[in-house]
């Protein structure tokens, strides 16, 4: 079918994290293994955080090669493999594209560096002169996404030593990891680079590309001063700072007409979901127009607190967003640069952290989630969510609902966001321990070999995908309904109207399931909603007195106790 994702269930996969075949790291074909347990579940497509030939500083997001498969994970006959076998099972793939900075041991950034300064292949980074007197100061005040500067000198990379660039002062910029350069799309280079690359993929039969730091590849090439880190100032109405240099710029469109162009080639069913930290949801709406991406990750949500009116106006204003240009809403709450939304939900007053502001991780030393209510907003949440238009995506293990790892031990961190804040900020391995499969193995069945990256906690049995599967009652059986009746109603491609007559003193929306584009949503009056600390509670009711499909209330208070609820219903919290 055409648009496949426009309502598609899109499930996140972090290859180092969730099934190895040998070693402390999950592989390709350890992967390939558990698609009868993705189609089981009910998703329509993976998307595989990098795979590729990399050193592994940000565990993958640094490329050297993005067309071959890095041997920790297999081989690019591995990759073809899990691509067929997912097809067999009917599903899409989707990897990832990271093109606004590839890995130091890239050969494109070899051969810049040991050109020497002034070479043109120079051009495909930026390499700037320092400032100060001596050229000791970094070119501007840019910060890094990680911590510290954003910028580095060419002798303190490792291998230029016994080089003549060991002695070379010049900087080059780094939005993130000092190991990841920043490209610049001003070079018909990379251009030709990323290009081949797109091909590569489609060529082996990929049916999307996820495209990371969507909104950096183009910089203001003055290079102003902008000392703020462009995650915080995102989505923060108590922040207001001029435009940022490297975010967002005008420019970054040609760069995805250009691939629009490269994927029709392939036909309409190739797609692209631009993950891009952009300030408002007009200017996300803009990279999904019918020339660029299909879809955007819609972060604005999952950035919201715990509160129905923020949820209940965002799925307004991002369904009217995306309605004005034609493109389907994404909803999303977590993937692997957020806390578990278990977690941050069992925490007053956190929301994403990382990306979408507040901390990047909770350590021992913090503030422990309450795990029961986090786990009960969690899956309302979800609930919620599932029943909405539009595609929806789940990151490996939310099925589970799998918690944050709060009492990782410092030396097993590998988040470089740790390292460069001299542990200031605790990164994003907490969302990232390996997946628990089978309770009463050694690792809980993640690696044959009994290892595991990342320490698992010693109490995940209990929520090891063999103890969830023996029992009616847990979360992988709620998930595995809540993806069915989704299908079955056909919700994705459903319209949304306001039902203030279910609403009690709450919201409540009815998804009229594929009566598409008919729904008014967007338009809805702006019924009183409550706020402090509410359930979400969500009904599905078979029959239901309603046109068809079902109601979702969000609501201050037990829909019984407010005799809102239709006869018959089934409530499921
Ligand atoms: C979010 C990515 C993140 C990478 C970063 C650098 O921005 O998903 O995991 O660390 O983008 O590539």
């Amino acid at each position: 079918r055409d648009q496949w994702w426009r309502d598609a269930v899109i499930y996140q996969i972090y290859p180092r994290s969730y099934a190895s075949s040998g070693g402390p790291l999950g592989t390709l074909p350890g992967i390939t293994e558990k698609f009868d347990y993705l189609e089981k579940l009910g998703v329509d497509a993976v998307w595989l955080s990098p795979f590729y030939v990399s050193p592994q500083f940000d565990a993958g997001y640094d490329v050297a090669d993005y067309r071959d498969v890095d041997p920790r994970f297999g081989t690019l006959a591995d990759a073809e493999r899990l691509i067929e076998v997912a097809h067999a099972h009917g599903m899409k793939v989707i990897v990832d594209i990271v093109p606004n900075h590839t890995s130091w041991d890239h050969k494109l950034f070899r051969e810049a560096v040991l050109a020497g300064a002034g070479a043109p292949q120079r051009d495909n980074f930026w390499f700037r002169p320092g400032r100060g007197e001596d050229g000791n100061e970094p070119p501007t005040d840019w910060l890094s996404s990680f911590g510290g500067p954003a910028w580095s000198q060419v002798k303190d990379i490792p291998w230029v030593k016994g080089t003549p660039q060991e002695r070379e002062e010049t900087w080059y910029l780094h939005l993130f990891d000092r190991s990841q350069p920043d490209v610049n799309w001003e070079s018909p280079a990379i251009h030709d680079e990323f290009a081949h690359t797109i091909r590569f993929w489609m060529d082996r039969g990929v049916d999307g590309l996820r495209v990371d730091v969507a909104h950096g590849l183009a910089k203001d090439p003055a290079l102003p001063d902008w000392p703020y880190k462009v995650e915080e100032v995102r989505y923060n109405p108590d922040v207001s700072v001029p435009p940022a240099p490297m975010a967002n710029q005008p420019a970054v469109h040609d760069i995805y007409r250009e691939w629009r162009s490269i994927l029709d080639e392939y036909g309409r069913d190739r797609m692209m979901v631009a993950e891009a930290w952009v300030d408002t949801e007009e200017d996300l709406a803009r990279y999904v127009r019918s020339d660029e991406m299909q879809q955007a990750f819609n972060f604005e949500y999952l950035s919201a607190p715990w509160r129905a009116d923020r949820i209940n106006a965002l799925i307004e204003s991002s369904l009217r967003a995306t309605d004005a240009v034609g493109a389907p809403t994404t909803w999303v709450l977590s993937n692997h640069d957020t806390l578990r939304a278990t977690s941050r939900l069992g925490l007053e007053g956190v929301t994403t952290g990382w990306c979408g502001n507040g901390p990047s991780g909770i350590g021992p030393d913090d503030p422990q989630p309450d795990a029961a209510l986090g786990a009960r907003r969690a899956r309302a949440w979800h609930t919620l969510t599932a029943a909405l238009p539009g595609s929806y995506y789940l990151y490996q293990g939310e099925e589970l609902e799998l918690p944050e790892a709060t009492q990782l031990p410092p030396e097993s961190r590998e988040d470089p966001t740790f390292a460069r804040t001299g542990g200031a900020e605790l990164g994003r391995d907490g969302c990232r321990v390996p997946i628990p499969w089978r309770a009463d193995a050694p690792a809980f069945g993640f690696s044959p070999d009994g290892e595991s990256w990342l320490p698992q906690p010693a109490d995940w049995g209990r929520f090891a995908v063999d103890t969830q599967e023996a029992d009616p009652e847990s979360a992988l059986a709620y998930y595995t309904e809540l993806l069915h009746l989704r299908a079955r109603y056909d919700l994705g491609l459903g319209g949304l109207r306001r039902a203030p007559e279910y609403a009690g003193n709450g919201v409540a929306l009815i998804n009229y399931a594929g009566d598409s584009g008919k729904g008014d949503s967007g338009k809805g009056d702006d019924a009183a909603t409550s706020r402090g600390d509410l359930l979400i509670m969500t009904a599905f009711a078979e029959p239901l007195p309603l046109p068809e499909g079902w109601a979702v209330l969000l609501s201050s208070a037990p829909l019984e106790e407010e005799g809102v609820l239709p006869p018959d219903t089934t409530v499921y919290l």
